[in-house]
């Protein structure tokens, strides 16, 4: 492969150029009007403005994305996370166009994207799924009936959702006559699709996920797993590796799990498969992300494996250069991401000129950012300006230096979610590791 698109922004524009330059191939950046004076234009060999700030008219727009690698010949377009990462139209417009795009295939997408299509397929491959309908549920009287059966609380889900979006949560029949109805409107409205399907609700749950490298001949291996049980409203803030709840014995179950249900659809790329994980370890298949994410630097602290290499190694059509055995672990590494948002305001984004930039470094230290003095984060896009990465031998000494990295870290003319995480680093329960996915929730900031 000698030239890929990167057809994305910000920091993770940002990653994938750095892993091309390292692997020798040359590429090509497409900015918005707003990102004229970006990073990623200025890193990449070569640059195309692709339109207005909208995302609709850039980022999101395939077919601007796809004459731009025609007419630069680029061979291979990189999506990154967000905009077109999970597009299977997108995908298979590349396919089309003899153009590779760095991901799965496009029916890998497809049927991976469809929740309750996804669920069964897993549940097929022997994949722990959540008790809950066979796909999906028509009407109201169904609902009910279903309901019933598998015992209030019950969560409505979107088939078409995912990442937390058009989900309800019903812990009685009048809830569910409430609900029903609304999840079906909302799922409507946001994906044009009003499928939803029920399950189980798994109270206390944590969230941890599984990354995989597929090679698509059926061949996978897993890089372990990643807690996410941090979030806010469905956005993740922290990450950490490995689990504190986490131990040899269950790593390998939830490992090979993942293994299985990947190399079942003959999964190619980097992937991850999410569990829903309750207080007895019980883990259960959530979705499965078919892009590289936001916190997989996390994962490449512990085992010294580049994924973005991989995952464009895998794309340009090689087997994979490892076997199960060959992946260990070291240490423990945890993310936080810098957003520019106001945490003492609901986490209100915050766009304007960052008039002050100072980046942490020193032993263990990681920052990957686009951001630097005098920037602009302009109002158009999502709002994480850094992800602040460290390693440590232990946990205590990854936290400790966390809390070191966030004391270094400047960040001046905008406000960011640097004292929230300072915050969370001295936090009884978060240093114990026995939280849930409402921690945050219960969290006094
Ligand atoms: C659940 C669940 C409990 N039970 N499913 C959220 C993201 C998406 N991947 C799936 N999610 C969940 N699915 C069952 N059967 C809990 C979550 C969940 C959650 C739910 C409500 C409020 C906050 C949450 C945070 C993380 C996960």
């Amino acid at each position: 492969m000698d030239k890929i698109l990167v057809a994305n922004r910000g920091e993770i524009a940002l990653r994938v150029i750095r892993a091309c330059i390292e692997l020798g191939i040359s590429t090509v950046a497409v900015h918005s009007l707003a990102d004229e004076d970006s990073l990623h234009s200025w890193l990449a060999d070569q640059s195309v403005c692709i339109g207005a700030n909208k995302p609709a008219e850039s980022y999101l727009d395939m077919r601007r994305i796809i004459s731009a690698a025609v007419i630069t010949g680029a061979e291979a377009i990189h999506p990154g996370y967000g905009f077109l990462a999970e597009n299977a139209d997108f995908a298979e417009m590349c396919e089309e166009h003899n153009i590779i795009f760095v991901g799965p295939t496009s029916e890998q997408i497809r049927s991976m994207g469809d929740k309750a299509m996804a669920k069964k397929i897993m549940k097929e491959a022997g994949v722990h799924t959540v008790p809950g309908s066979e796909g999906i549920v028509e009407d109201l009287d169904k609902a009910i009936e279903l309901s019933k059966k598998i015992g209030y609380p019950i969560i409505i889900k979107a088939s078409a959702g995912g990442g937390g979006k058009g989900m309800r949560i019903a812990r009685g029949q009048t809830e569910l006559i409430k609900n029903f109805e609304m999840a079906r409107v909302e799922a409507r409205s946001a994906f044009d699709n009003s499928d939803v399907y029920i399950e189980k609700y798994v109270e206390n749950s944590r969230h941890i996920e599984v990354q995989l490298l597929g090679d698509g001949t059926g061949k996978v291996i897993h890089l372990g797993e990643r807690d996410c049980s941090i979030q806010r409203r469905h956005q993740k803030l922290i990450e950490e590796t490995p689990s504190p709840f986490v131990d040899e014995d269950f790593r390998l179950k939830i490992g090979s799990a993942a293994v299985t249900g990947a190399s079942n659809i003959k999964y190619r790329s980097a992937g991850t498969i999410e569990f829903l994980v309750d207080k007895q370890k019980n883990f259960y298949f959530m979705e499965m992300n078919t892009r590289i994410q936001v916190e997989h630097p996390i994962t490449e602290m512990i085992t010294d494996i580049d994924i973005l290499k991989e995952q464009i190694r895998i794309a340009s059509g090689k087997p994979l250069r490892f076997s199960q055995e060959d992946i260990s672990y070291r240490g423990h590494s945890i993310e936080c991401r810098i957003n520019a948002e106001d945490p003492s305001n609901d986490f209100a984004p915050c766009p304007g000129k960052i008039t002050s930039f100072h980046v942490p470094g020193g032993m263990g230290v990681r920052v990957d950012t686009h951001a630097y003095a005098d920037y602009v984060i302009p109002p158009f896009y999502d709002s994480m300006i850094a992800k602040l990465i460290v390693w440590g031998e232990t946990r205590e000494e990854a936290i400790q230096r966390m809390r070191r990295a966030l004391r270094e870290f400047i960040i001046e003319g905008v406000k960011t979610t640097i004292p929230f995480h300072a915050k969370v680093m001295n936090d009884k329960r978060f240093i114990s590791g026995d939280f849930d996915t409402s921690f945050i929730e219960n969290f006094e900031l």
